[in-house]
């Protein structure tokens, strides 16, 4: 296996500007043909190589003459002594019903579908797949009729005819040029929802929204969500939607959320599909925002791209900046922060701290499917946000107008949208670049001095990258520094710019020594190392102005005693929680913040991954049992208000609202605390809760709860869960999760009978990651079992899974890569597991890049 380097970038020396491509669709004989209108760009003896996987070749003519390839390889085809502009017809066959790793062309559950990002064309035919080559597609489709009705690509459709022999055909054109990266194709059998939108200018747009027949009654909510996108995009940016209809499909198969092909969006299910009694107000926020990010993908993506797959952050860290914004926006900004800053301490900073470390814009890449990170998409957002904070929001959009401008049509990179930024401002961004250069997490060491006398206070600034494993020099970043001085009397913020190793900034007319609150608004993806104190940090929790840094303030309280706790094996006693976490508690609950996502967010402990980011030593054992003393602790000494809470919940029928679904949050957190109370009526009220239930929010809530806290309650109501839901594959993943997730030291068996359940399959993604990512992610006293059975179980799995499907396998194999944070046990254990893998001959491109750059 090859690594690509950025370095070695050149352009294509030939180009493709037009394709004509007809699809005769057969579940293992499916015939491509493709004919491409080449034009050479480079020298006059250039070679013209194009890429192709698993394709049976059955013919190729330039110009009409049959033409023998001058090298024919598992990956490509080469082609010498070409003329300087030709025809070239590439006819191939493929076999969608094999397809089992979800890329190019797949059969699944009776309906072909096409994944083609990043490299997935190249498993249809015989092409330049890259997307800097950019051409202007016809397709024609012909399928059975009977089996499949609807025949969807790209564009308009502008043709349809019957054949004899009970098969039917389409012809779409997509008028404007893309990448092949975006090229898509359905066909099947759906229940279509449609509607219209009609844009600013006037162009009316039809909305198609496809799902699997029964369901429609459950897509209402992504068509609602997809016309607010659309108006957003208009209002915020001034962007459009450009060709005369917008389809969304939702398939059962699919690999990632959602993909952005032009004008024919393909989801997976779980991201468009939702009613109150099957989704939780989550999988509602998660539709909203997913079906957001494809929508304006049709601009920061489409309709100006990667020149490169190392530019993806170019479109991906933009687009779900956007999308960001555009959900705080429609609910809780708070929260939609809040969650974004979770996903960085808990995954991106972990990315950067083992061996997959990358920038934004990676330079060295083997399989690029391993590079749709949280470094690329959640690091990048942030740093577009650092960008926006820099420039303010009127200097933003004026930075995103020119970009638009200059480049529309056009595969660019991520130093052309920096510039772009930089003289529709007239800024010098050439500090600002190294964001996009350099990987690992900064350290932002704060110290302060106060001068009662002056009313002066200096904070002391200094920053601190540490070597990653791609790259040992860093060098100073621009880092925003949002503080926030908290004292009786108010508080004051104001964004401080670091930009060197040390700085000191001097606040005059402070009255008295303030609490410093770090960070306001998440102002960059930082660490920041403060020595502060409980008292600080309960009047920021308590007075501060900014919801983040309140939120943040309970969670380095909690984090501060938990590791205490943990670090002191000898105490074991629940008695010994200090008095500062139950006086944040108790004033949290007798004079709560206004938003109750906020209040319910500020109650919840720090996940066991985001405590584990704190260490550079994980101590498992410990972080595991000072958590749980800490939350039987406060579980019990506030068991009453719990229970209030609980008893008090509004009664009314579901609807997803921002109220609703804040309160709904606040529901839980206290249905979890009830759940470990212990208290003896606890049980029979929670089960009342789960009957009492219109929702999945409701009834995920009680179960959670329950699970969390190993009550026998859990197993009585999942055996009635299962009953209710067992034919609904969409719910049984929620099912299969909490299995999971269930706190124990011995799975085997378990996760043996969830893989018997009618419902699982190993072909199917989601049914993987509804178990295994749990079980390797979130159910870390399972997982990290000392005797290391839990890596071996993942690793027995893994070794199957490459083989049907590397791109799902190479994403659960990450909790492994982190061994050299463990302690030397764990350490050896896993590093085991991770030599069996290397030892597989057979070892996908996917899996072998993580596995070999983990054991260098
Ligand atoms: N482009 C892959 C899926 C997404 O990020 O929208
Ligand atoms: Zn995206």
């Amino acid at each position: 296996h090859q690594s690509m380097r950025l370095a070695d970038y050149r352009p294509p020396a030939y180009t493709i500007t037009d394709v004509d491509l007809t699809f005769e669709l057969e579940d293992h004989q499916t015939r491509v043909t493709a004919v491409s209108q080449v034009v050479r760009q480079g020298e006059t003896q250039a070679v013209l190589e194009l890429d192709g996987e698993h394709l049976t070749l059955l013919a190729l003519t330039v110009d009409g003459e049959d033409k023998t390839p001058e090298q024919q390889t598992d990956t490509a085809l080469v082609l010498t002594d070409l003329p300087e502009q030709f025809e070239l017809k590439v006819v191939t066959e493929i076999d969608p019903a094999n397809n089992t790793a979800l890329e190019g062309l797949y059969k699944s559950d009776g309906t072909f579908c096409t994944q083609c990002e990043a490299q997935g064309f190249r498993r249809i035919t015989y092409f330049l797949d890259r997307p800097d080559v950019m051409a202007k597609y016809s397709v024609k489709v012909i399928a059975d009729k009977h089996k499949y009705p609807s025949l969807l690509s790209n564009g308009n459709l502008v043709e349809r005819g019957d054949l004899d022999d009970g098969r039917h055909w389409v012809r779409w054109q997509d008028p404007f040029a893309k990448p092949c990266y975006l090229f898509a194709l359905v066909a099947g059998d759906f229940d279509c929802l449609t509607d219209r939108y009609t844009t600013g200018s006037g162009r009316e747009v039809a909305l198609e929204l496809y799902v699997d027949k029964g369901n429609r009654h459950r897509g209402y909510h992504a068509l609602a969500s997809l016309k607010k996108a659309m108006q957003w995009d208009e209002q915020v940016y001034g962007l459009e939607y450009d060709l005369g209809v917008y389809m969304v499909v939702a398939v059962d198969f699919f690999n990632m959320g959602a993909m952005e092909n032009k004008g024919l969006n393909i989801f997976n299910a779980k991201f468009v599909l939702a009613d109150a009694e099957s989704a939780t107000d989550d999988d509602y926020f998660n539709i909203e925002s997913v079906i957001a990010h494809e929508y304006f993908h049709n601009w920061t993506g489409n309709r100006v791209t990667c020149r490169d797959w190392f530019q993806l952050s170019l479109k991906e860290g933009l687009t779900v900046f956007r999308d960001q914004q555009f959900s705080a926006d429609m609910a809780s900004p708070a929260l939609v922060r809040i969650k974004q800053a979770r996903v960085i301490r808990e995954h991106q900073f972990a990315e950067d701290a083992g061996p997959m470390a990358h920038p934004i814009r990676p330079e060295e890449v083997m399989e690029m499917n391993n590079f749709y990170s949280v470094t690329v998409y959640d690091k990048g957002a942030e740093v577009i946000r650092m960008l926006q904070r820099l420039l303010g929001q009127g200097g933003f959009r004026k930075g995103m107008d020119l970009y638009f401008e200059r480049h529309d049509g056009q595969a660019v990179t991520c130093d052309d949208f920096v510039q772009a930024m930089a003289d529709a401002n007239g800024v010098d961004l050439e500090q600002f670049k190294r964001w996009y250069s350099q990987s690992g997490t900064p350290q932002v060491t704060v110290q302060s001095e106060y001068d009662a006398k002056h009313q002066q206070l200096i904070l002391t600034l200094s920053q601190h990258t540490p070597p990653t494993q791609d790259q040992a020099d860093k060098q100073p970043l621009p880092i925003p520094f949002g503080v926030e001085l908290v004292d009786e009397h108010g508080s004051r913020s104001e964004v401080l710019s670091l930009s060197e190793s040390e700085q000191r900034f001097c606040f005059d007319h402070v009255a008295s020594n303030p609490a410093i609150a770090c960070l306001t608004g998440f102002s960059a993806p930082v660490k920041v190392k403060q020595t502060i104190a409980d008292s600080d940090l309960i009047r920021i929790a308590l007075k501060g102005q900014d919801d983040f840094v309140r939120w943040d303030a309970c969670q380095t309280l909690f984090s501060q005693h938990i590791h205490q706790l943990a670090e002191d094996s000898s105490r074991n006693s629940s008695e010994q929680v200090s008095e500062a976490l139950s006086e944040l508690i108790a004033e949290l609950l007798k004079s709560p913040p206004e938003d109750a996502a906020l209040l319910a967010e500020m109650l919840m402990l720090p996940s066991f991954d985001t405590l584990s980011q704190q260490q550079d030593i994980v101590n498992v054992d410990g972080l595991l049992r000072a958590r749980k003393l800490i939350v039987t602790r406060l579980a019990q000494e506030f068991a009453t208000q719990w229970q209030q809470l609980v008893d008090e919940r509004p009664k009314q029928d579901y609807a997803y609202t921002a109220e609703q679904a804040n309160w709904r949050r606040l529901l839980d957190r206290a249905m979890f605390y009830l759940a470990h109370s212990e208290l003896p009526e606890a049980e029979t009220q929670l089960q009342q809760v789960y009957q009492d239930s219109d929702n999945m929010t409701q009834t995920l809530g009680v179960l959670t709860g329950c699970q969390q806290a190993n009550l026998s309650l859990f197993d009585s109501l999942m055996s009635d869960f299962e009953q209710l839901w067992r034919k609904d594959s969409l719910v049984m993943d929620k099912w299969f999760s909490l299995h999971a997730s269930r706190p124990q030291d011995d799975m085997a068996g378990q996760l043996e009978s969830l893989m018997e359940h009618p419902m699982y399959s190993i072909n199917n993604p989601n049914k993987v990651r509804a178990i295994w990512g749990p079980f390797a992610m979130r159910n870390p006293q399972a997982f990290h079992q000392a005797d290391g059975r839990g890596y071996r179980l993942l690793t027995d799995y893994l070794l199957n899974l490459d083989s049907v499907n590397p791109q799902v396998a190479s994403r659960l194999v990450t909790p492994l890569l982190a061994f050299k944070r463990f302690d030397l046990g764990r350490q050896q254990h896993m590093r085991q597991q991770l030599e069996r893998l290397a030892e597989q001959a057979t070892l996908s491109r996917d899996l072998y890049e993580k596995v070999t750059r983990a054991l260098k």
